[in-house]
């Protein structure tokens, strides 16, 4: 059976020099987006950060079955938890795992294992992807396009989070199985990223580099 349709109501066309003044101004807005890596401890409101997260449960997603969990970390204790298990992987990841090649490539931006953000920060957000979800009766109901689905919102609460005022850090410490034991989250939700959310750290730095130019990332035919 099909969805009955309803009047896009909420679109609204702008002239082309209004469109160019918008996305020119949504641009120099997003320039301005940093990862961040050292955290005040300023809580942050949380009626801000549920107002992101309503905006990245916005996302185009596969058959619209929203196929995500975002989880919100403020205690302490937990957050502390996070960052012990987080670091015992990111050892093993700058000790064993990474190939070479990765190592070179981060040695530049100084990251090593030490997360401390994951304690420092007020707030951890953890983006899982759910491969299925329970009906009522119990029967799986598959997802589709859950990686693209879960990117899409997560780069939609990343914008939010900026636009709202706040900084973040994509953290991704490989593997993070240990977030469904930490969070009690079911099998059925993978950890897809940790943001680490907050305001910067007093005389807060962030590494001299930039991004590609239109020319390299865009082709016109
Ligand atoms: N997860 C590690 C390594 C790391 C990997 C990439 I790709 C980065 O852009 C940054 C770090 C860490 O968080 O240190």
């Amino acid at each position: 059976m099909s969805i009955r349709q309803i009047p896009l109501i909420n679109y609204k066309k702008y002239s082309i020099k209004e469109m160019r003044r918008r996305s020119s101004a949504f641009l120099d807005e997003m320039k301005t987006r940093r990862s961040v890596r050292d955290f005040s401890s300023e809580p942050v409101d949380e009626k801000v950060i549920l107002n992101c997260i309503r905006a990245a449960g916005t996302a185009p997603n596969g058959a619209n079955m929203q196929p995500w969990q975002f989880v919100v970390v403020k205690d302490r204790d937990i957050k502390r938890r996070i960052r012990i298990a987080a670091e015992e992987e990111e050892i093993k990841f700058y000790t064993e795992r990474a190939p070479d090649e990765w190592l070179e490539a981060l040695a530049p931006l100084g990251t090593d294992p030490n997360k401390p953000f994951l304690e420092e920060a007020p707030c951890l957000i953890i983006v899982l992807g759910l491969s299925y979800q329970l009906s009522k009766n119990g029967k799986k109901i598959k997802h589709y396009y859950v990686q693209e689905s879960v990117g899409i919102a997560t780069g939609m609460l990343i914008t939010a989070l900026h636009h709202a005022g706040l900084v973040c850090l994509t953290h991704t410490p490989s593997p993070m199985g240990f977030l469904n034991k930490i969070l009690g989250r079911p099998s059925n939700e993978r950890p897809f990223l940790l943001l680490v959310v907050g305001y910067p750290k007093e005389g807060c730095t962030v590494p001299d580099i930039g991004k590609k130019s239109l020319e390299e990332i865009a082709t016109i035919i």
